[in-house]
């Protein structure tokens, strides 16, 4: 009902954190081009297999390489919609849903978007970019609530045979072929791309394989650091493309990775890959991704702040000037001083530069100590529970439909096609 909405409605304003003055604005008018990370966690950064760096193109942006700033803890906030909660939490600031993926389930909801805010507000086209056929994740029907102007997806790539593997094309011939879609969109735009081949079972054939596979016997993760490095290969040449075009200067680049590629069922060789047992606390600090942002004429380099997916699409907005408080968003500026670093995990348990909360059990986030409750964890606990079941309640309800926001329109979801009839 329209209370629950108020409800909402109130912890977010409330929860609002004000724009850091000197970054409000710095990146308005300017095309963002944002690279989706597939299965990327944060442990494959600096990592070497046998003397040898598993990423050296992307460990050099997250020293702050290209003017880079790197958050290195940052942490996905996925569920079982995997790549599409992903998704749906960066372009919304809503969690994914408890069960299922929302995606699919919550396909035909009113939704207030990125897309649609950064093309209301300031005139942006947006695209996603993506070597998969459409209707994966009910993208062609949910893409059209979030207004999505264009989808790239398989049916625009060259898809022979030899050009896939795993979940569909492979990131190189991907990024090589994105150029030209990227340089056919109207300016500013705001766009998405999804690489696929550092996906599970992470196979590569041998001739796109640059370096050994890992040692521990077990499959997954000895072909995981293959295809990071085949990923991290495809990464730098697309920035070398985007050098040539000439879209590379004026545009903030922002790379992030979606959810963790190995399971707790490989425990015992990321063991072996980490030195260390992997306990319930190991895994809670495993799920960081990385998040990595570069605005023109703004400086890089590392910045330690607590954060997750929830936080990103307010820090967007904030970067274009626009004023955030009046949509409904469950994360915080990650650049604001009053950022909130609380980062709720899907399943209620959470972690903050103090402590790490795993389905009940507290640890002190440095020391990875176990530390019985105390106010502050029961206070903590509490606010994660809330924010999560208010934005289960947004979805469940599809409160958005109530919510009026002056100066945005409702996206129709009528006009928007991705090849089919009319389009
Ligand atoms: C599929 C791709 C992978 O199109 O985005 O999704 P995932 O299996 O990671 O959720
Ligand atoms: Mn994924």
């Amino acid at each position: 009902s329209s209370d629950d909405l108020t409800n909402a409605k109130h912890y977010t304003s409330s929860h609002y954190a004000d724009p850091n003055e000197e970054l409000f604005g710095a990146g308005k008018g300017k095309n963002i081009i944002k690279i989706h990370l597939e299965s990327f966690q944060s442990f494959l950064l600096d990592y070497e297999l046998n003397g040898e760096e598993v990423t050296p193109f992307l460990n050099s942006l997250a020293h702050g390489g290209e003017d880079m700033t790197y958050f290195d803890n940052f942490f996905h906030q996925t569920g079982q919609g995997k790549t599409a909660d992903a998704e749906l939490t960066l372009d919304n600031s809503i969690f994914g849903l408890p069960t299922g993926s929302a995606f699919v389930t919550k396909g035909q909801n009113t939704y207030q978007s990125l897309p649609a805010i950064l093309n209301q507000e300031e005139g942006y086209t947006s695209a996603v970019l993506h070597g998969d056929y459409k209707s994966f994740w009910n993208r062609d029907q949910i893409y059209k609530q979030f207004g999505i102007d264009h989808f790239f997806d398989a049916s625009s790539y060259n898809m022979d045979d030899e050009s896939l593997v795993n979940l569909g094309l492979k990131d190189k011939p991907f990024f090589e072929e994105s150029i030209s879609m990227l340089e056919s969109l109207d300016e500013p735009f705001y766009s998405h791309l999804i690489t696929l081949t550092n996906h599970y079972p992470f196979i590569l054939n041998e001739e796109d394989a640059s370096l050994e596979r890992g040692t521990t016997g077990d499959k997954t993760v000895d072909g995981y650091f293959q295809t990071a490095r085949y990923l991290d290969e495809a990464v730098e040449e697309f920035f070398t493309e985007l050098k040539e075009s000439g879209l590379y200067d004026d545009s903030i680049i922002m790379i992030y990775g979606d959810h963790q590629g190995i399971s707790e069922n490989h425990n015992r060789a990321m063991a072996e890959v980490l030195d260390t047992e992997i306990t319930p606390y190991q895994n809670a600090q495993n799920q960081r991704v990385p998040l990595m942002i570069r605005v023109p004429g703004e400086e890089g380099g590392v910045d330690h702040t607590y954060g997750g997916e929830i936080d990103v699409m307010p820090t967007l907005l904030h970067l274009q000037g626009i004023d955030a408080q009046k949509y409904l968003m469950f994360g915080t500026d990650l650049f604001s001083d009053e950022h909130d670093e609380t980062v709720a995990f899907r399943d209620g348990s959470y972690i903050t530069p103090e402590y790490t909360n795993v389905q009940g059990s507290i640890y002190d986030t440095v020391s990875g100590e176990e530390l019985e409750a105390n106010k502050e964890t029961d206070r903590l606990k509490e606010k994660v529970d809330e924010q999560l079941q208010l934005s289960d309640e947004v979805l469940y309800q599809d409160l958005l439909r109530f919510h009026d926001v002056n100066g945005f329109e409702p996206v129709n979801p009528k006009d928007y096609f991705y090849g089919e009839e009319g389009s």
